[in-house]
């Protein structure tokens, strides 16, 4: 479908960027910003040169960025082992506080700005746009507020070919759309009419940004490029006075503690800054991540009986796989390599979408 997609190029509001006003206006209107260079190259070069050094000690990359191995997607049992060490940087989190950011946010809601600490990483292998983020809206996935906004940034340029995001300009004005699963990060996919909306995306060069509410609908295109790692960072913030859901507040994927990923940092600023704040936490809501396909079926996966949005992240027991062919190639449901048998005893690590993080308990 996207094979021979051309885009209308994003409009740049770096001219924006004195006039609080027009940025807000932009922002109200077309549900996104694109602001290139909002961050110098310099200032991501440190968390890129950081990531690539991690995939290469994993053999995932030569010295000079080039694929070694075949493609690890996100939430296989191997890309862990490479995620959870970029957790651990102290650059990756302290990029999500640059000044430049937080002003472009605060010009959007007007009061103090709240980063989210839950700071997200991508690394996509070339060759794997089937695999590529499907069409989504944030707010069912993070929830809190609608007013919550996304900053997507590569660390390494990334033309068309390589996979930026592409935007539909005013979706965030559709409310909230019904959800299907799909294969890529988030595991959702939301419908939406080619003919009457246009998608844009473009070039992407390492420090841009691209800012959207939580409502805009989104997507990744393939990285379909033969050589090139799309490295890019997604962070999200909100206006303090907002409704934030508590588990924005953990780490992603829940593998790690704040404390293992914290280990060994010199800035304590940037560390457990939430907890001095009156914040206003809410529990997050299974049932706005539940796929249209779930809500008709119960029991799609789960533990025997109970449904996916049942389920609490760290509970044991055994999965039943009603749907399990769909499951494993549409949802990325992975143990690692070797597919769960039915009714096999696991322990479930993390639920973010329609994406199952499970360890065989054998
Ligand atoms: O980078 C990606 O593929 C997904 C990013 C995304 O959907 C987001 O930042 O909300």
């Amino acid at each position: 479908m996207v094979s021979n997609e051309t885009f209308l190029p994003f409009d740049d509001a770096r001219p924006l960027l004195h006039d609080a006003d027009a940025i807000k206006e932009r922002m109200e209107h077309e549900g996104y910003l694109f602001i290139s260079q909002l961050l110098p190259e310099k200032d991501v070069r440190e968390v890129k040169a950081a990531i690539q050094q991690i995939c290469q000690d994993a053999g995932w990359m030569d010295e000079s960025g080039l694929p070694k191995r075949e493609p690890v997607l996100e939430g296989q049992t191997e890309w862990f082992t490479v995620y959870d060490r970029v957790q651990c940087l102290e650059a990756f989190h302290a990029l999500a506080h640059h000044p430049n950011i937080v002003q472009v946010i605060e010009a959007i809601v007007r009061e103090p700005v709240f980063v989210h600490p839950r700071n997200i990483a991508r690394i996509v292998f070339p060759e794997t746009g089937y695999y590529a983020t499907p069409p989504h809206q944030d707010y069912v996935l993070i929830q809190g507020t609608m007013e919550t906004y996304t900053v997507w940034i590569p660390l390494a340029d990334c033309p068309l070919e390589v996979g930026p995001l592409a935007i539909l300009p005013g979706s965030h004005k559709l409310g909230i759309l019904p959800a299907h699963l799909a294969a890529g990060a988030g595991g959702l996919s939301v419908e939406v009419d080619d003919g009457k909306w246009e998608w844009r995306s473009q070039d992407m060069r390492a420090g841009d940004a691209l800012i959207f509410h939580s409502l805009t609908v989104h997507r990744a295109l393939p990285n379909k490029s033969k050589s090139s790692f799309r490295i890019s960072v997604d962070y999200r913030y909100q206006g303090i006075s907002q409704p934030i859901a508590e588990n924005s507040l953990l780490p992603h994927y829940g593998r790690l503690s704040w404390e293992q990923i914290y280990s060994g940092w010199k800035r304590t600023d940037i560390q457990y800054y939430w907890r001095n704040l009156n914040l206003r936490i809410v529990q997050h809501d299974p049932s706005l991540i539940m796929p249209e396909e779930a809500k008709h079926k119960e029991e799609i996966v789960g533990l025997t009986g109970k449904s996916l949005s049942t389920i609490p992240p760290k509970t044991t027991g055994a999965i039943s796989f009603q749907w399990r062919g769909a499951l494993r190639t549409a949802v990325g449901f992975n143990n690692g390599d070797k597919p769960i048998p039915e009714n096999a005893p696991v322990r479930i690590l993390d639920i973010t979408g329609a994406i199952v993080v499970v360890e065989s308990v054998n």
